[in-house]
């Protein structure tokens, strides 16, 4: 009841400023577009940022290798330039939502890279008190909202955390992410139909990284440009570069803005690739070694950060090397602990369960 009572005074509200419908996208220098300049303290916090899931991502595949891992355990290596492009133009408060291959959306939100790499481990003082694992981790305070298993669940519970701030008219948006597969599942358009319908508060970003576990998206998808996927619910999109972190940002500020102004629902289809697996069991059949070498080459996020720092804002070697070896110190500290902090006690079994019985 009072949804639509709420609905229909916003409808009236709001004019909707954008076309609604695909928009040209800017695909960044590839495509010969320019992306958005960033300053030398922009290009710096991106470094750091991205370095740092990296290279904790290096090591959760260490770990893993070495035993101390167990279950899943998604890498995000390769993709970083989404997520943090994307936090650099959200606001505090606003909501992150995932699937698993989440570490580097927990890193990027803030969370303390111990309580990530103890839960990996499956220790006491992991964000899920080691009982949650990789796909299960959360943080109110950081607004992270996980962290699950289900392809495309995300979506429609990104969408409800849209429609508190909606009903709340906190201000906030929400960054519902999700694969090329996932893009494929029935209850994302369910959530699209409902988001625009009331002009919900949601960004949705698509990261296409060209697979969905041994699946390229040309064999799964009849239409690759996730960006149109909105269409038929008059849902603007946007194809973007998410190897340049630039056009990451100004792409998303732009998704961002234009939910946080009343308009409804944004697509943002992130143009990535993961150069790992699609997990740690994966045997990379599906691509061969030299598509990954080029891209690793060619269009790598971080590297083409450190080269404008390097090249555009004046900056050496030795002042970079003194940021790789703090990184590697949060790394090396999470990984210190994560290895020698307990494991739950057999007690924890039962809390933090909801049991229903049923007569
Ligand atoms: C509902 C559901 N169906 C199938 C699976 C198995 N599964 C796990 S990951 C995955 C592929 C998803 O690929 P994509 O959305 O492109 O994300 P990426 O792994 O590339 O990040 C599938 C089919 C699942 N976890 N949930
Ligand atoms: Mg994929």
């Amino acid at each position: 009841m009072a949804v639509s009572a709420r609905r229909t005074a916003r409808a009236g509200s709001t004019g909707r400023a954008a076309a609604a419908k695909t928009r040209g996208a800017p695909k960044g220098e590839e495509a010969g577009a320019p992306a958005s300049s960033f300053s030398k303290d922009e290009d710096l916090q991106a470094y750091r940022d991205m370095l740092l899931i990296r290279r904790f991502e290096e090591k959760a595949g260490q770990l893993y290798g070495m035993g101390l891992i167990g279950g899943f355990c998604h890498l995000y290596i390769g993709q970083e330039a989404v997520v943090v492009g994307m936090q650099m133009a959200s606001r505090e408060g606003d909501e992150v939502i995932t699937g698993y291959r989440d570490h580097g959306h927990m890193l990027a939100c803030g969370m303390d890279p111990r309580g990530v790499m103890a839960e990996l481990t499956g220790r006491r003082g992991g964000y899920s008190k080691g009982k949650g694992g990789s796909m299960h981790m959360f943080s109110k305070e950081k607004a992270f909202y996980g962290g699950h298993g289900i392809v495309g669940a995300q979506i429609a519970i990104g969408t409800g955390l849209g429609l508190a701030n909606w009903y709340r008219e906190d201000g906030k948006v929400a960054l519902a992410y999700c694969g090329d597969g996932a893009a494929n599942q029935g209850q994302v358009y369910e959530s699209f139909n409902m988001a625009e319908l009331w002009k919900l508060p949601v960004v949705y970003v698509i990261e296409n990284n060209k697979y969905a576990m041994g699946t390229a998206v040309t064999r799964a998808s009849a239409q690759t440009d996730f960006s149109k996927r909105g269409v038929s619910f008059n849902i603007p999109g946007e194809q973007v570069d998410g190897m340049d972190v630039r056009a990451v940002r100004e792409a998303g500020q732009r998704a961002i803005d234009f939910a946080r102004a009343g308009n409804g629902p944004y697509i943002l289809e992130m143009q990535t690739y993961r150069y790992r697996g699609h997990s740690m069991s994966d045997p990379a059949k599906y691509r061969s070694k030299d598509e990954v070498a080029k891209m690793r080459e060619e269009r790598d996020p971080i590297e083409m950060v450190r080269k404008r720092l390097l090249e555009t804002h004046g900056m050496d070697e030795d002042e970079l090397k003194k940021i790789d070896a703090k990184v590697r110190e949060i790394v090396n500290d999470a990984s210190e602990f994560a290895s020698h902090d307990p494991e739950p006690d057999p007690s924890e079994l039962w809390t933090d369960i909801l049991l229903e019985v049923r007569a």
